[in-house]
């Protein structure tokens, strides 16, 4: 079968073509992975086709593999994105640049007027290892300070990435790095609006691609699967021009607070529990047992929705039901595995931060712990573990429930000195280890009433 490229498109049906053709590159993206394509770009797709407007092209950039570019390049960057039954070729991407790519110069450029990022959240550690490549933060801040002696004019750097607060977290990151000069040009120039962003896209498997060819006519091997829901909210704080992306869906809003909590706690918080404490190879499976969504209810009804606020008026119940909802869909094919990889870098703002909130007001963030209580064992008995702090993590799984707790505990980066601390939250976590490590889950969330309503 050919592949996909501009001069194949007439092959492909009508109604899946590209809605934008743009003209222009205004949009640099780093971390251009599946997310991505799937998110931003189509939102970006969707402001031009609403507007006219063809001066929102994107030029994705790779941070640690050629993979995307060897995959777009081909195909004059365009590929499908299916969700549900629908499925349209992308148009807004028109350049990848692999790592080692003049980045610098794509930030550097007056056209460019957005940067988003998708770099994940290990890349916004403060402790990255020294001496290592140049870092996505690092790469970005040479491209402003290429900006500045060009004197190319505002920038608005958009953090798409699942973390509370990123807007402000990233510009404290950058700050970081900037001598003088070039911090007072960022703050003149530079806005870091925060923002919320939910689709859920699993990774891609050869058996989606076959799909995909087979329903495009034409080979893509960068095709991304996703689900039909998808939701943007961002800040209204850009320092210049934008693609009209509230045209396109997205929410512009003063304060991006109340729903990125939501979104992290409830969605993220609940996917990191399926994760580590399901059983199951895929996240439609785990919530198919009616003993584990009840958990899921629990977890979310008694421990993380009473943390959250600024939500009125906002059908939260109705919010939860979908997630449930959006987790059972069958055609998604969502592996918990992917999910599981970085918790230590997952774990704080999807439940140790509403753990915290718990405490503060007196209560027992008991379906909390169980979830911490299952990303321990999963840490140390997992046979390959994927996070940045897997030294340190790693245990041989017969050390006591006591012991293992009180190890990982004392992990500050994970959980602070305020929780290492907490007896309340030790206890909790060490009774829930143990009685995992006798009984085993499903046992443990029947002796808890965790599946009752
Ligand atoms: C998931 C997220 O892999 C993970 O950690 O929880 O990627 C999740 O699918 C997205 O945030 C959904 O918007």
């Amino acid at each position: 079968m050919v592949r996909l490229s501009r001069a194949t498109l007439s092959r492909v049906a009508p109604a899946a073509r590209p809605l934008a053709e743009p003209r222009l590159t205004g949009v640099v993206h780093l971390g251009i992975g599946a997310f991505h394509r799937a998110h931003q770009a189509v939102y970006t797709e969707r402001a031009m086709a609403a507007t006219g407007d063809d001066r929102w092209g994107i030029c994705g950039a790779s941070q640690r593999s050629t993979d995307v570019a060897d995959r777009l390049r081909p195909q004059d960057c365009l590929y499908g994105v299916r969700a549900g039954d629908e499925i349209r070729v992308v148009g807004s991407v028109r350049e990848v640049l692999a790592p080692g790519g003049d980045l610098a110069a794509r930030l550097a450029a007056p056209q460019t007027a957005v940067v988003t990022l998708t770099i994940t959240e290990k890349a916004y550690r403060r402790d990255l290892p020294p001496g290592g490549p140049p870092t996505a933060i690092g790469r970005l801040v040479a491209g402003l300070r290429a900006r500045a002696a060009a004197d190319a004019g505002p920038l608005t750097v958009v953090s798409c990435d699942n973390l509370p607060d990123n807007g402000a977290t990233l510009a404290g990151l950058v700050a970081e790095l900037c001598e003088p000069p070039l911090l007072q040009w960022v703050e003149e120039n530079v806005r870091f609006p925060a923002t919320m962003v939910d689709r859920i896209v699993p990774a891609i498997t050869q058996a989606d691609l076959d799909d995909m060819a087979a329903r495009l006519g034409v080979t893509d091997l960068g095709a991304v699967v996703t689900e039909p829901f998808t939701q943007w909210v961002i800040e209204d704080s850009f320092a210049g021009d934008r693609p009209a992306w509230d045209k396109a869906g997205a929410l512009l809003v003063g304060d991006v607070r109340p729903y990125e909590r939501m979104k992290l706690r409830l969605l993220n918080g609940s996917h990191s529990a399926i994760a580590y404490l399901s059983g199951a190879a895929l996240v439609s499976e785990a919530v198919g047992d009616p003993a584990f969504a009840g958990f899921l209810r629990r977890l979310m009804d008694d421990d993380l929705s009473p943390t959250l606020d600024g939500l009125d008026g906002f059908d939260l119940a109705g919010y939860k039901e979908s997630l449930l909802a959006r987790f059972a869909n069958p055609g998604l094919r969502h592996r918990v595995a992917q999910i599981a990889v970085d918790g230590s870098q997952k774990l704080p703002q999807r439940l140790l931060d509403p753990a915290r909130d718990l405490l503060a007001g007196g209560h027992e963030p008991r379906w909390i712990a169980l979830a911490v209580a299952g990303w321990m064992r999963h840490v140390t008995t997992a046979r390959e573990l994927d996070d940045p702090l897997a030294d340190r993590l790693r245990g041989d799984g017969t050390a006591s429930a006591a012991a293992t707790v009180n190890r990982l505990l004392s992990l500050e980066e994970i959980f602070g000195a305020d929780l290492q601390e907490n007896e309340v939250f030790r206890d909790l976590v060490t009774d829930c280890l143990a009685r995992i490590n006798a009984d085993g889950v499903p046992a443990t969330l029947r002796a808890l009433d965790a599946g009752s309503p």
